[in-house]
């Protein structure tokens, strides 16, 4: 049986959470309070160095971390991760782009306003923050402006990983009144059969 490692609150875990019921796969889930420093010790770290959830342990023990590889993996052989190559890169093209120029800025800006006490760097990063923010978003927008989904005609791993954060990112201080496509794609997603809460 798959088991995912995992923390209620993150979108990051959320990810492999939401593609597990879009394709009916049963798998144990491991509760991480990465709050408390689950994450950091020597049993977690064995699984991933890198000291961080979500995690996939697959039958023979073997783990996978880092949320976009997680869904690379289950989504093979399904509806969610084309086979043509170049549709294939466009959905790896959008996933990193969530890795580098999203969530860094929309999943840590939640992270510090609702998660923790923010320290004075922190606060003052906030803005920065938000500023690369509002940048993804528009991408995201000019896109969903001309296309219903990042890749092809129907959700993708790229929509999940978009999906996971941009969907709570009024809970970052991001107004997405001002991004009606993307508005509109978050109700498609959230309309898909199968489709659970984070
Ligand atoms: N790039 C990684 C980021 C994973 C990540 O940042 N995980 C956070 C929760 S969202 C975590 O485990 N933090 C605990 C820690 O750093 O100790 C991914 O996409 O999986």
């Amino acid at each position: 049986m798959l088991r995912l490692y995992d923390n209620h609150l993150s979108g990051n875990g959320y990810k492999p959470r939401l593609l597990l019921a879009h394709l009916g796969r049963a798998y144990d889930h491991v509760e991480v309070d990465i709050l408390k420093g689950e994450s950091r010790t020597p049993e977690f770290l064995a699984r991933n160095p890198n000291g961080r959830i979500p995690v996939l342990e697959l039958d023979d023990g073997t783990c996978i971390a880092e949320s976009n590889a997680i869904l690379f993996y289950l989504a093979e052989g399904s509806r969610f991760l084309p086979t043509d190559p170049l549709a294939r890169a466009l959905t790896l093209q959008w996933m990193f782009f969530e890795q580098y120029s999203h969530e860094p800025f929309i999943a840590v800006a939640r992270h510090w306003i609702q998660h923790v006490e923010m320290s004075e760097a922190q606060r003052a990063q906030l803005p920065a923050k938000s500023e690369g923010g509002r940048a993804a978003l528009a991408i995201m927008e000019g896109r969903l402006a001309e296309s219903d989904w990042f890749v092809g005609a129907g959700m993708t791993i790229a929509d999940i990983a978009l999906y996971a954060y941009t969907h709570v990112a009024d809970e970052g201080g991001f107004d997405l009144a001002s991004y009606p496509a993307v508005c509109d794609w978050l109700g498609r997603v959230r309309e898909q059969p199968g489709h659970v809460p984070m």
